[in-house]
Order: C-alpha cells, then structure tokens, then sequence
C-alpha cells in the first residue's frame, strides 16, 4: 500500500456531503431573488429619468410613465419610485428605482437636499423597526438605497458650491456614484480634463464615494476597485430614442454632427455604468449598504434609544 494511499483513506471515508452547501444556498437565493435599489440625484434637466430609462428600458417602457418611447419626458416634481422583476436565466432581480426632483432652480435652495436624505434614512428606519419586531418576519423586504447615482452638469469647469454641499450629505449615508450627465456636449479631451478636475475636488473636499478601501480587500477586490475608480466619474449620454445605425436598432441621440450610440463605447460610457451596476458590483452595493450605511444608522439610533432610557429611569 503506498504512503498516498493511506492517507487519502480517512478522509474519504468521513465524506458527509457538506460541499453541497454552496448548491444549497445558492438554490435558497434565486427562489428568493434579489432586490437592488437605486437612486438619481442631481439638478434639474440634468436627464436622470431619460438616463433610468435608458438602462432599464425595454423593462419599463411596458411598465409604468411612458409608453412611446418618442413621448417627452416630463419634469420629475416628486420622489416617486417604481419596481420592476427582471428574470435571467433563472435568477430574479426585483429592482426599485427612485426617481428625484432636481434642485437648485429655487430662488432658495437651502435645505433643497433634505426630501431626498429623509427618503433615504426613512428606508433604514423602517428596516430596522422590522428588525426589532418580535414577530420579526424571516425575510425582511429591503427599501433601502444602494447606490445612489449622482448626475453633474457638464460645464467642463468645474463643481457647483450646491453640488458639493449635497454630495457631503450624501455619501454620510449611502454608496454615492457620481456620473457627468449629457456627455455629448464635451468633446473626449474636455471630457478627460472634466473628470480630472471633478476627481481632484472630490478629493479635496474629503467626499467619501463608493467603492470604499477595506483591510479585507483580496487583491482581487483591489483591482476590481481601482478599475473602477479609474472609470468613476461615468461619463454617460441618455436617450429615449431609438435610431437605425447600420440597419441595426440603437438607443441614441441624433445631433447636428451626426448619432451618438449610447451603447458604443467609443461615445460614452454608457456601457460602463451598466456593467458595473449590473454585472460587476450588484452585490457589493447591497452588501455595503447592509454593512456601513445601515450599521452606522442602526447603532446611532439604538444608541439613542438606550440614552433615551436612561433619561426616564433617572
Ligand atoms: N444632449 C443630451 N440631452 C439629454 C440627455 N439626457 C437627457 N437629455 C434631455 O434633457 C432633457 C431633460 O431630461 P430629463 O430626463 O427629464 O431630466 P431630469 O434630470 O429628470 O429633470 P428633472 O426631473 O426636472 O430634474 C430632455 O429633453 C432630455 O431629452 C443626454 O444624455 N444628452
Ligand atoms: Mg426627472
């Protein structure tokens, strides 16, 4: 018998199967599915509904607001938002999207970002009153925001004073994702410069974005985010439209100087931002959010019920 032999032997024998745990909750997952939240911010006119409707279109043109893709768009007056169960190969995705009114238009625009922040802590609010229910449920329905899209204007200067004050307020509380909206009226090198810019204010502001470095980040993980960080400011074009380029069908917009495929990666980054939303970081948006935003507001608020306590046995 050889030495191999031997000591493959024992363990063979107490095989129990337990392998299959990765099968079993994977199969527990899909009957679940998945639910991802998403937000648009930014000021007025800036195309975050066009944008919504260009990433998730052939889900909601059947759905819900605009049944002609060619119908204008109208002025967003409300936090509204709208959930759709997309299904591929199997896997179900309920995706919520909150649609925001822009700011900024107001002769006034103190306190304009306030609506939007006390949506978003709403959503933690209510989680974490379900979580402290005693008959809590085994699955709690998940409002909160995951990632927050936020749309700056393309002035290829620079960021509005009222951009970096509601950025500040956003990233406290949920994975802030800045894109340039309209790109198509930058040429590429204003656009490299714009990103550059927007980049370094960022940094000299102290806005925290999303991904965030974590001590437990594999090597993978690193270079997952810095490919992204390198991308981040998307610069992204919306349309509603669907036009004919080479006899084939694309959702783009069609200018003086000629169509800009939104899906072509040669004209905007499009492309980019769905992947990533989609593809590459649906998961750990989800995560993230479980794991900063929501902790960070869970202990502050229980922290507060236990000051609270305190007081009224005194
Ligand atoms: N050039 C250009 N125009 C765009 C783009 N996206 C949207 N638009 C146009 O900009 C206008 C405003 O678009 P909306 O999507 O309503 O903008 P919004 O940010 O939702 O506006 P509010 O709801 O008022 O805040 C529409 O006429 C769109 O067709 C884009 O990427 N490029
Ligand atoms: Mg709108």
């Amino acid at each position: 018998m050889s030495l191999d032999a031997e000591s493959t032997q024992p363990i063979l024998q107490s095989y129990v199967g337990f392998d299959s745990i990765t099968s079993q909750i994977e199969k527990k997952l899909l009957k679940r599915g998945f639910q991802f939240n998403v937000m648009v911010v930014g000021q007025s006119g800036l195309g975050k509904s066009t944008l919504i409707n260009t990433i998730f279109a052939s889900h909601l043109i059947d759905s819900k607001g605009r049944t002609q893709p060619d119908e204008p768009t109208r002025q967003t007056v409300e936090i509204h938002s709208f959930t759709e169960t997309v299904i591929e190969n199997g896997v179900k995705l309920r995706l919520n999207i909150v649609d925001t009114p822009g700011y900024g238009d107001q002769v006034n625009n103190e306190n304009c970002w306030e609506p939007i922040i006390k949506y978003i802590k709403d959503q933690h609010s209510a989680f974490l009153r379900k979580e402290l229910t005693a008959m809590r449920d085994r699955f709690i329905q998940d409002t909160r925001i995951h990632c927050c899209l936020f749309f700056i204007s393309p002035t290829g200067h620079s960021l509005k004073p009222i951009d970096i004050v509601v950025l500040k307020k956003l990233t406290e509380v949920v994975n802030v994702v800045p894109v340039i909206a309209k790109s198509d009226s930058l040429t590429i090198e204003e656009r490299i410069a714009f990103k550059q810019r927007i980049k370094e204010e960022m940094a000299f502001h102290n806005i925290k974005l999303y991904p965030y470095a974590s001590d437990e980040d594999d090597e993978q993980d690193q270079a997952l985010n810095e490919s992204i960080q390198d991308l981040i400011p998307f610069a992204v074009v919306g349309s509603e439209k669907t036009i004919v380029v080479d006899g084939k069908p694309v959702r783009g917009r069609q200018n003086r100087w000629g169509v800009i495929n939104v899906e072509n990666e040669n004209h905007c980054e499009f492309i980019h931002l769905r992947n990533f939303l989609t593809r590459t970081h649906l998961q750990d948006l989800i995560e993230t959010t479980a794991m900063i935003h929501y902790e960070s507001f869970r202990s502050k608020q229980l922290l507060a019920l236990k000051e609270n306590g305190q007081q009224q046995h005194h």
